[in-house]
């Protein structure tokens, strides 16, 4: 394409009646504004955060997606929902609890312009790379279902051999709730909330955020020192009316992309976690083998992974791996 643009820009110099017909410049603009990078900010704007508590260090930030964005996400994860897990601290290993009663999906690192959009804004949020970052979850909240108070950072060696800590979340909300869904921090400090009959009697005892479409709220689960810090306890109140939709985004104290572990065994983290995500060259690993997105996957062993798998094999196999969607 910048060839193109060189050839143009020889005509005119060499040719000036071109420019007569032609306007170069607005063309060149508007080629410019098509590029992905163009806008280095990616739609970040310093002056829509606040900052609500520094225990834990958590700060908002009002319409951080534009609803087009909120309402892409859903529909990128909308249909391929899955029960929400969560991790045993010991083991590392994932499993359905009562604690946690949400669906989610991981979607694809930098699967299409939008979702690279909004990760080089958190990026640029957060100051932090994005190859620390996990691939954006999204989740969804029926009536009753919440997510208890639990701690976001891993305990067990499993998970933090990837990418170590999650050092900081950046939740998204996607949707308003009639009432209920707040997500609270109970173990919050110095922070003096009024609370209306607007909120539910779940978020009254804590510190709580009312999720708001287009709205996020970034937490760090570490201090400044890179010790975990408590103050992060957080969870989902129930959806009494309504349903929610979010997105979170865990961002390590490592690149999260590299991966250590080639065991035929997953290294699943909490929630379900994407079992050995893709490296920056587009390539999943699933145990010893590799498939590339464009291609089909490993025919028997797809059909055999998948159930237990399915978020991993669906995602970074492509289309073969379609055939256990089914659920
Ligand atoms: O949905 C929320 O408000 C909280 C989600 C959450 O804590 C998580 O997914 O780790």
């Amino acid at each position: 394409m910048r060839v193109f643009f060189l050839i143009l820009y020889f005509l005119v110099f060499c040719y000036p009646n071109v420019s007569h017909s032609l306007d170069l410049s607005g063309l060149y603009r508007s080629f410019l504004s098509t590029q992905e990078d163009s806008d280095r900010s990616y739609g970040f704007d310093p002056t829509r955060v606040s900052q609500v508590s520094w225990r834990p260090r958590a700060f908002y930030y009002k319409g951080f997606l534009s609803d087009e964005e909120c309402d892409h996400l859903i529909y990128l994860a909308k249909g391929r929902l899955h029960h929400s897990m969560v991790a045993d601290q010991k083991s590392g290993e994932s499993y359905k609890s009562y604690v946690r009663t949400s669906s989610g999906f991981f979607l694809q690192k930098g699967q299409d312009a939008t979702v690279r959009r909004i990760e080089n804004r958190i990026a640029t949020w957060t100051f932090l790379p994005k190859e620390n970052g996990e691939s954006i979850h999204v989740l969804h909240y029926a009536v009753g279902e919440k997510y208890d108070a639990h701690f976001d950072y891993f305990k067990d060696e499993k998970n933090l051999a990837r990418g170590g800590h999650r050092m900081a979340t950046v939740l998204m909300y996607l949707s308003d709730v009639v009432k209920g869904g707040e997500t609270f921090f109970p173990n919050a400090e110095g922070i003096d909330q009024h609370k209306d009959d607007s909120w539910s009697d779940c978020s009254k005892g804590s510190f709580a955020v009312k999720p708001k479409k287009g709205d996020a709220v970034l937490f760090f689960s570490l201090h400044p020192d890179a010790t975990t810090d408590t103050a992060s306890l957080h969870g989902s109140c129930p959806v009494i009316e309504g349903e929610k939709w979010a997105a979170t985004c865990w961002i390590h104290v490592r690149n999260f992309n590299s991966v250590k572990d080639t065991k035929e065994e997953s290294i699943e983290g909490e929630e379900d976690l994407i079992l050995v995500e893709e490296s920056s060259t587009g390539e999943g690993t699933w145990g010893k083998r590799k498939c590339n997105r464009s291609h089909s996957c490993m025919g028997k062993t797809a059909k055999r992974k998948c159930p237990k798998n399915q978020s991993y094999m669906v995602e970074f196999c492509g289309d073969r791996c379609k055939m256990c969607k089914a659920h």
